[in-house]
């Protein structure tokens, strides 16, 4: 086709569909549609970014070959049901770790290993082959990362995935009772009790969907509740929940572990989407967790149908005396969208989504409200300022400053979180609003390098933008989204780069390299299956239940060839004993849809019938030698 009669994506449709864009948005945000004006009193005007060779700039995020990051980022996957590394500031993905979607590339859904910690039904297929992941966070202690763990959820089937950080893999799944529409994830960053333990030991999940406790056929919405549920970090059991009125959406925790928080966009506990819009505000609620570990001791609890977990009660009507109160409603502006902790320790910020406006939360006085020490609930909140449209997600350069993205103004402001309590307070003089920037675009996550932690350094700030329209060559009708690298070091923001991610990442986390130190070979010892030498291999039956053991050192398997009846149940056990790093194989076995890699040192395991009769060439499909191809063994099936 001539060049000349392709559209210009800037002049026709990409243009067209962010105007359209914005324009649907506010018709559907009805709460915003009266304040499309951006704030103005506020508003330092958005100064032309310094070009990018002033700061380092693009050169600063293109490595050279051989380079590493300084930065990981860990990137939940979306649809794609996995999390995703990527190196910073490059920007690179560096590899996927499969959680709650089978992964053709590890064979993550085919292995036994796997497919036990995904679950099965009754016949040994997965229970579900679907996910939606939306928040990654990680383990924490003295308030910094510790590089233990990282944890995902699964919004459709309300799991909640663990992955260690050692060897990037996930190593427990588990699905919440009772929950339905699992969003918000946090895990606590030292315990609210016991001085000696400051390190992650809970994970707090926030319900989204209300339903009937139990869920049942029943029509009568008001009927419907949702939980705030808690998970121990090591068992990955369910400790406890707190029955609530309205619903979670995303979740924060406090440095202190005292405090858990999720902000409510549907305090109204509407089923549809006009009466969750319907009230002016709703609210940001806070869990005081040791009292609710001491309710749950003193065997205050109530359990729901078959679950034995134990529940609290956390509504409204059951919580008015601060005293005693297990829940605290504070009230924010209408359908408010994520809650980020202030890396200083001081304040939960709510962004206001449907209002242009950023909730400052001082933790200390929720504290007091708690104790008995504060009158009125409303006066924990310090600032309530206009920052824009469509507010959603924030992050912190630990510089006293707060980024916050601007879904509607496709746009990430800057403020200083100070000026925004004296503004807040009546000096009008307050500028607190220090600098905007465009990113392209409708960004909804954002975050910045150890941004939610003692170490927030204000180096890097990405930004998630849910469109990208016009930013990459057209692919058809699906288009990527765009994940933009900002320098935040300087008083001014600087775009740095675009990359296409597919859809829909959501929420990512960013931290020095030094916190981590994987390992690149497994310890055979940690597989009680381990085919541990060559001579070990075989074919062991009994009746029709047959073991193939094997081995692989490249650039074979132990067994060159092997026979089986047909309709024997086998498992096949693969130990990989090459050792050294960046060895891996793969078996494939054609027509019975089995592949899986071993890594160096790893075991790996899958079942089958042997119901097709001929003769199978088994082959490696991970290139591991110059003789890779020539790496087969002969499966027999005897009719
Ligand atoms: S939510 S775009 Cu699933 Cu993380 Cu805010
Ligand atoms: Cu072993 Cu390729
Ligand atoms: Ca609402």
């Amino acid at each position: 086709m001539n060049q000349d009669q392709q559209p210009k994506p800037e002049t026709t449709l990409a243009m067209g569909r962010r105007r359209f864009i914005n324009t649907a948005a506010l018709v559907g945000l009805g709460g915003v549609a009266a304040c499309t004006d951006k704030p103005s009193s506020t508003t330092a005007p958005a100064a032309s970014a310094p070009a990018a060779s002033e700061r380092g700039g693009a050169s600063s995020v293109h490595l050279k070959p051989g380079e590493l990051d300084t930065y990981y980022g860990l990137w939940s996957g979306g649809h794609t049901g996995d999390v995703r590394v990527l190196g910073l500031p490059s920007g690179r993905e560096i590899t996927r770790i499969p959680c709650f979607v089978p992964d053709a590339l590890v064979g993550w859904g085919i292995t036994n290993e796997s497919k036990k910690i995904m679950g099965t039904k009754a016949d040994g297929s997965l229970r579900y082959t679907i996910g939606d992941t939306h928040h990654v966070h990680a383990s924490y202690k003295d308030g910094n990362y510790d590089g233990r763990y990282a944890w995902v959820n699964d919004k459709i089937n309300s799991r909640i995935a663990r992955i260690r950080l050692d060897y990037f893999v996930c190593d427990k799944i588990t699905e919440l009772p009772n929950v339905q529409g699992f969003h918000g994830i946090f895990p606590d960053k030292r315990d609210p009790v016991d001085e000696k333990i400051n390190y992650t030991t809970r994970v707090f999940c926030g319900g989204e969907f209300s339903i009937p406790l139990p869920n049942a056929p029943i029509d009568d919405h008001t009927q419907y509740r949702s939980l705030f549920t808690c998970v121990d970090a090591e068992t990955m059991n369910v400790r406890w929940q707190v029955l609530i009125d309205g619903n979670c959406d995303l979740t924060a925790t406090s440095y202190d572990g005292k405090l858990a928080a999720t902000n409510q966009y549907n305090t109204e506990m509407g089923a549809r989407f006009a009466d969750m819009m319907s009230a002016e505000r709703d609210a940001c609620l806070f869990f005081n967790i040791a009292r609710i570990e001491a309710a749950v001791k003193a065997g205050q609890f109530k359990t729901i149908g078959a679950s034995k977990v134990p529940v609290v009660d956390g509504t409204q009507a059951a919580n008015k005396d601060p005293k005693t109160a297990l829940t605290a409603y504070v009230s924010v502006p209408k359908n408010p969208h994520g809650v980020n902790a202030s890396p200083d320790g001081k304040y939960f910020i709510c962004a206001g989504k449907l209002s242009p406006t950023g909730t400052v939360i001082e933790l200390a006085k929720v504290l007091d409200w708690f104790d008995g020490k504060l009158e009125k609930l409303d006066s924990v909140i310090v600032a309530e300022v206009e920052l824009g449209l469509g507010p959603l997600h924030t992050a912190f350069d630990g510089r006293g400053n707060a980024y916050t993205t601007l879904f509607l103004d496709s746009q990430v402001v800057k403020w200083n979180v100070d000026a925004a309590i004296k503004f807040h307070a009546g000096d009008k003089s307050a500028k607190y609003v220090l600098d905007r920037i465009d990113v392209h675009y409708q960004p909804g996550h954002i975050n910045g390098s150890q941004s939610e932690t003692v170490a927030a350094d204000g180096k890097w700030l990405c930004v998630g933008s849910k469109f990208s329209k016009d930013r990459f060559l057209p692919v058809g009708p699906l288009h990527p989204e765009n994940e933009q690298i900002i320098d935040m070091s300087g008083d001014k923001m600087v775009l740095l780069a675009d990359h296409p991610v597919r859809g829909e990442p959501h929420d990512f986390i960013i931290f020095k390299r030094e916190l981590l130190s994987p390992k690149q070979v497994y310890n055979l010892d940690d597989f009680p299956n381990a085919v541990k030498d060559p001579k070990e291999s075989g074919v062991f039956r009994t009746g029709k239940k047959v073991h193939v053991k094997m081995t692989s050192l490249a650039p074979s398997f132990s067994l060159t060839e092997f026979k089986l009846k047909k309709g024997d149940e086998v498992t096949l056990t693969l130990t990989n004993l090459d050792k050294i790093q960046d060895l891996a194989h793969g078996l494939a076995i054609p027509n019975y849809n089995i592949n899986f890699i071993v890594n160096p040192l790893e075991t790996a395991s899958v079942s089958f019938i042997a119901d097709k009769p001929g003769v199978f060439w088994i082959y490696c499909t991970h290139f591991c030698h110059a003789l890779h191809l020539e790496m087969r063994s002969r499966m027999i099936v005897e009719a």
